[in-house]
This record gives structure tokens, C-alpha cells and sequence, in this order.
């Protein structure tokens, strides 16, 4: 029951050497224990160090002249079970993947569906991988003689210190600012890296559906339904998970799925702040579904006091993301004790237009075309925001068939009878009390007051309302160059320090 209730690893750095062995010696944000392991194959030596929560073993495979990592999970197991000849040792998610590489080679990734990072070494080659949604960030630094790869940037950064640009341009990779030469691995792409040169062949193995679905209501209701709760049972593990609950749809509808599957009272948990919190609404699911609720209240200060927390978590430097993540992060900081299997809601409205709160058909597809181009990179599904305090967590509604079906809906489906997200509110109409099921959209950057409370610390610093925006850009931007790129602790980290700096820098540049 361990065994399925936490993945085998969360986080990795590896390093694949011609002849070499050298151990590296990583720092992670991802709570857990370290185990090296080192892997010698024909001409290429695979070494890494995974963070993990008791059965690291199971992270590893290796058959041949073949080894891999692999951090997170898969989803898909069974259907992945029906590819292999019967009797093959597919016992754990990495052994399962080793074996579909030995059939497909590196087209294996275009069959999972999973939340997950890997690295490859095979013959001269090492592949890097991660989910369709690039869910588990991976990044690399790949050079002749030598390939680099890590769940987190920081992990890599002292090997950038000490032996500087000979990395290899990836192409169609995203670089990372400040860290030369390491590229974010692309969501939904095979890098296929030719250890001798370092060179790095790109292969997309998944991409946002372009075309739409037309299908009647009930038709889009019940497989919508279906599916959601498919994803729902393949996350829900062997032990009763913790569902982060807002009330709103998105997060009820998964509460309600995972109360279908657990033996006993699901656990819910909510946070507000003192200034603004949503614990009403969340308590009337927690009642409906007689879960075992509990609500944490963040004073707004403390809130504001975390976003180091947040940045060196996600190692995203989009503001708008790190005011949802951040109320997250908070969240999963107050969780002590042992560590959970987390569901969420997230994502749901990237497929929906949920946050765009609108209602002409067009737009709402403009929204969704632009959110799925854009999302890649922004690293707001990471596993390390709730990782930092020893948990997992996962978003069934970035399941890939999930994903697949909502993004393909035709935006009337989205948007109908006057409602946001109509599909999703009707499939899961009979699961949720009526006031959950019609209750309108509100952003936990909102509803906790994040966006305004920050607002309010730089309007205090003296930045004027039209420079906020960009003033939150340079905040964060600030505090990543601390956190991710110089390596110094977050509690060492002041956001106010950052407030005062982005607002006398706005001054200067007037
Ligand atoms: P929102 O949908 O409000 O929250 C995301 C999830 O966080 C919820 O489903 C729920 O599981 C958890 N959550 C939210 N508020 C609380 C709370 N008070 N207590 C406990 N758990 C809570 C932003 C947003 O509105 O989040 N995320 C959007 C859009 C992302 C935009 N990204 C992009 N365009 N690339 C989302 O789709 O989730
Ligand atoms: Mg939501």
C-alpha cells in the first residue's frame, strides 16, 4: 500500500558521463531522502541522486545497455500491460517504461499517460522526458562528454558554476534566465541527446488538440464524467487522499469523485486568510460529501512573507502564476504531519476558459488556443509546491484523456444555457449540492485576497496603480535571482527587501 501511495521518486539529478563516475551532490526544494545510485553501461555511466520517501529502488531500471530514472507516475498502467509480451517484470512504473522502450524506443512516451520527469541512458543516447504537460519540470545541461538533468534548476546550478558554458543549445527548449546554458526540457517533447556531442534532436510526443468535438449534451456530460473519474481513481491511491478544496467546481467535482472511491471519510482541507477566505462554500461540500474537513487560516502578512517559499517551489517567474501558487503554497506549508497524496483542482479552467469569464464563443476559444500555446514553462502543475513539506500532489484535471476531451469540446459545450464551464457543472450536477454546482467562478488568487494584498504592498512602497503589474514582474524576478539562481534559503529571503527594491527601480527608469 506504501508503495502505491507515493510515487517511488519525486525529484532527480542525473548526470551521464563518457567513462565517468562522479557523484554529484544536488540541493532540492523537494522534501525527502537522498540516494545515490550509478549505473556503468557499455561506453556511458549513468550517476543521479533521487529524492524520495523509502523505496528509491523502484525510481531505477536497467536491462541491458539501457538505465533510467523516473520521478512521479503513471496513470495508464493497465492499458501499458496490454503492449508488453506476457510474463514481462513490469512491477514498477520504471520497469514498465524500460520495458515499452525496449519496444517502441524512445515512441514509448507517446503512450503515457502519467505526471512524471525522466532520464534515459541508452547506448551513446540519453533521453529526457516528462509528461504530456511537462507536469514534473525537468531541465538539462547538455555538453560533449556529458549530459546534466534535474526535477529542479537549483540542483544544477553549482555544476553551471563550476564548468561554464560548454552546454549545447537545445533547440526549441526554453533557456532559464540567469542559469547559462540549461534549458527546461519542452512539455509533451523526447529530447534524444547524443552523449559524445551533446546534441540535443527535439521529438514532440503530445500536443494540444487544434480541432473541436460536436456532441450532444448528454453525450459531452457523460463522458466527461467518465473520464474525470477515471483520472480521479487512477490518482486516488491505496490510502484515503486529501482533497484541497476551494468549493468551487473544479475542486468539489474532484472531491466528490475521490469520496466514491475511498473506504471512509475523504479528508478536505481549506485556507483562507484574514482578510478573505471561501470557508463557507468549501464547508457546505465538506458536509454534503461528510468528509473530514479542516480549514487553515494564513494571516495575509505571513501570506506575502512566503513568496520566496513559492518561487524556489515552482521556479516560475510569471507573477500571475505565483499569485495562485501562492496561497497554495501556504496552504501545503501549514500541513504538517505525515506526508499526504494530495488531489486538486487545478487546470481545470485552462480546457474551459474558466478564468476568462466569458461568454462569446470566439473568445472562449481564443482563450483556450492561447492558454494551451502558452501554458508550457509556467510550471504552476509542479509537484514540488506541496514537495517542499513532503507531499504529493496531482491534478486529474490535467489528466492527458482528460485534457484531451475538455480542450476538443466545442466552446458551446463550455459556455451554454448562460453558464461558465457548463459541461463540467452538469456532469457533476448529481454529486454536488446545487449552490456548488451553480456557484460562479472565483480565482483562489481572490478568494484568499492575494492579488489585492500585493497590490496594496506595492501601492505602499509608492508604485503607482499603472505600474503594479509590472512592479509584482520585477518582485518576483528578484527573488528567483536569490532563491533558484544564487541558492540562498527562502526564510533568508525578505519580500519586503524585493518590494523596495522593484519600487525604487520603477523610480529610476521613470
Ligand atoms: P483556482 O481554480 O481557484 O484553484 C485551483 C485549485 O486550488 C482548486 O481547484 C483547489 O483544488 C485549490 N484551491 C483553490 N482555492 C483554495 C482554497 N481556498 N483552499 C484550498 N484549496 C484551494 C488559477 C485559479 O483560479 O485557481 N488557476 C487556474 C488557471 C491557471 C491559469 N494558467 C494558465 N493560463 N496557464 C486553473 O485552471 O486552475
Ligand atoms: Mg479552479
Amino acid at each position: 500500500m506504501m508503495a502505491h501511495t507515493f510515487p517511488a521518486a519525486t525529484g532527480f539529478l542525473v548526470s551521464a558521463q563518457q567513462g565517468g563516475d562522479r557523484a554529484p551532490g544536488p540541493v532540492f526544494a523537494t522534501r525527502g531522502a537522498h540516494e545515490a545510485v550509478a549505473e556503468a553501461l557499455r561506453t556511458q555511466t549513468l550517476n543521479a541522486v533521487l529524492v524520495h520517501s523509502g523505496s528509491a529502488e523502484n525510481a531505477v531500471a536497467r536491462s541491458g545497455d539501457t538505465a533510467l530514472v523516473l520521478a512521479g507516475e503513471l496513470y495508464n498502467r493497465e492499458d501499458l500491460f496490454t503492449l508488453l509480451p506476457a510474463g514481462a517484470d513490469a512491477r514498477t512504473d520504471a520497469q514498465l517504461l524500460l520495458a515499452l522502450l525496449d519496444v517502441y524506443d524512445l515512441h514509448a512516451f507517446r503512450l503515457l499517460n502519467g505526471r512524471f520527469a525522466a532520464a534515459v541512458a541508452l547506448g551513446d543516447r540519453v533521453l529526457l522526458a516528462t509528461d504530456h504537460a511537462g507536469s514534473v519540470p525537468l531541465y538539462t545541461l547538455p555538453a560533449p562528454g556529458r549530459v546534466l538533468a534535474a526535477t529542479e534548476i537549483k540542483a544544477l546550478v553549482p555544476a553551471t558554476a563550476k564548468a561554464p558554458p560548454s552546454g549545447r543549445p537545445v533547440a526549441e527548449a526554453r533557456r532559464v534566465r540567469r542559469v547559462p546554458g540549461v534549458h527546461q526540457v519542452p512539455a509533451g517533447t523526447v529530447l534524444d541527446i547524443d552523449v559524445r556531442t551533446g546534441t540535443a534532436v527535439p521529438t514532440r510526443i503530445w500536443t494540444p488538440p487544434v480541432s473541436r468535438r460536436i456532441l450532444p449534451e448528454a453525450d459531452a456530460t457523460a463522458v466527461v464524467r467518465e473520464t474525470l473519474a477515471r483520472a480521479v481513481r487512477a490518482r486516488t491511491g491505496g490510502s484515503t487522499p486529501l482533497v484541497v478544496l476551494s468549493g468551487g467546481i473544479d475542486s468539489s467535482g474532484v472531491a466528490a469523485l475521490a469520496a466514491a472511491h475511498t473506504h471512509g471519510p475523504l479528508d478536505t482541507l481549506s485556507m483562507g486568510t484574514d482578510t478573505s477566505d471561501e470557508f463557507p462554500e468549501a464547508r457546505v461540500v465538506a458536509t454534503h460529501l461528510g468528509s473530514a474537513h479542516r480549514e487553515i487560516t494564513v494571516p495575509t502578512a505571513d501570506l506575502l512573507g512566503q513568496l520566496p517559499y513559492a518561487i524556489w517551489a515552482s521556479e516560475s517567474v510569471d507573477a500571475d502564476i505565483i499569485e495562485y501558487l501562492l496561497p497554495l503554497t501556504a496552504l501545503y506549508r501549514a500541513l504538517d504531519g505525515p506526508a499526504r497524496r494530495i488531489l486538486t483542482g487545478y487546470g481545470a479552467d485552462i480546457p474551459l476558459a474558466g478564468m476568462h469569464r466569458e461568454d462569446r464563443l470566439p473568445q472562449l476559444d481564443t482563450a483556450v488556443a492561447f492558454d494551451m500555446a502558452t501554458f508550457d514553462g509556467l510550471n504552476e502543475m509542479s509537484p514540488v509546491l506541496s514537495g517542499i513539506q513532503g507531499h504529493w500532489s496531482t491534478h486529474p484535471y490535467w489528466d492527458r484523456d482528460v485534457l484531451d476531451l475538455l480542450v476538443s469540446l466545442e466552446a458551446g459545450l463550455k459556455r451554454r444555457h448562460g453558464r461558465d464551464k457548463w459541461v463540467l457543472r452538469e456532469a457533476m450536477s448529481a454529486l454536488l449540492p446545487r449552490e456548488t454546482v451553480t456557484r460562479p467562478k472565483l480565482g483562489v488568487h481572490e478568494g484568499s485576497g492575494t492579488t489585492s494584498s500585493f497590490s496594496l504592498l506595492l501601492s505602499d512602497a509608492g508604485v503607482p496603480d499603472a505600474d503594479i503589474h509590472r512592479a509584482k514582474s520585477l518582485v518576483v524576478r528578484e527573488i528567483f535571482d536569490r532563491v533558484v539562481v544564487e541558492g540562498l534559503p527562502p526564510a533568508e529571503v525578505s519580500t519586503a527587501d524585493a518590494v523596495h527594491q522593484a519600487a525604487a527601480r520603477l523610480k529610476e527608469t521613470e
